[in-house]
């Protein structure tokens, strides 16, 4: 029994000490900006003229959202505005997805208010973002920005950048404080974030995503787990 806790736990420290295989990083905002939408047929790049700035992309079917693709890793991204939850999600809740370029200090965002007092680019109480992946990925390093406060501190017009909902692969994990950089955010493929904090928003800047890693060492360790087993066996029945 001693020789199986410690193998268990090698194999636990194992999976931690792994790096993320392959990751990759997406830059939504002007400053790096390494990733603009594939579906080029659901580019508005006319959004430029009607409030927004230079550069700034929005989606014309906003149930469609935007689709990325960095490295061989396939990313759709929507935005939801009136959702209290997972389950207000439909195309009927979708709503215009900017990906603001011009400042450079932005990033993905909700544009759906019509208080013309509210920034309009950024993730206001119940507007949502949702990242789906083609496959399981653990997400790090997520940038916020709240217009000119590049930091989620500073109380005024355009900041801090408020409380987020988290839900991964449609269920409820917790309710997060939105800082200028989350070092990790969890793993799944479906990442939904609904703004909860009224008057306060955020946009997503940048995030890091990587393969969920598997310790080279498990199977090993697993086979030898097994052989342990079948030792066992063999004393108890001899
Ligand atoms: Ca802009
Ligand atoms: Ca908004
Ligand atoms: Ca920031």
């Amino acid at each position: 029994m001693k020789t199986l806790r410690y193998l268990a736990a090698a194999a636990i420290a194992a999976g931690f000490m792994a790096a993320p295989a392959n990751a990759t990083t997406f830059v939504f905002k002007g400053d790096g900006l390494n990733v603009t939408p594939t579906n080029v047929g659901n580019v508005d790049d006319s959004c430029a003229t009607s409030g927004g700035t230079s550069n700034d992309l929005c989606t014309i079917d906003d149930a469609e959202g935007f689709d990325y693709s960095l490295e061989g890793v396939n990313l759709n991204v929507k935005a939801y505005a009136g959702v209290s939850d997972f389950d207000d999600l439909s195309a009927n809740t979708a709503t215009r997805l900017i990906q603001d370029i011009n400042p450079a200090d932005s990033g993905l965002g909700a544009w759906s208010e019509t208080d013309s007092s509210d920034d309009q680019t950024q993730f206001d109480a119940m507007e949502a973002i949702r990242f789906v992946f083609d496959e399981e990925q653990t997400v790090t390093n997520v940038e916020f920005n709240a217009g000119g406060d590049t930091n989620c501190s500073t109380f005024g017009s355009e900041g801090p950048c408020g409380d987020f909902d988290l839900y991964i692969d449609g269920a409820f994990i917790a309710t997060i404080t939105a800082i200028d950089n989350i070092a990790l955010l969890g793993t799944g493929m479906d990442f939904l974030l609904v703004a909860v904090t009224e008057g306060a928003g955020f946009t997503i800047a940048q995030m890091t995503v990587g393969e969920v890693p598997v310790p080279a060492a498990l199977p090993l360790l697993l086979s030898g787990l097994a052989g342990l087993g079948f030792a066992s066996r063999r004393r108890k029945t001899a």
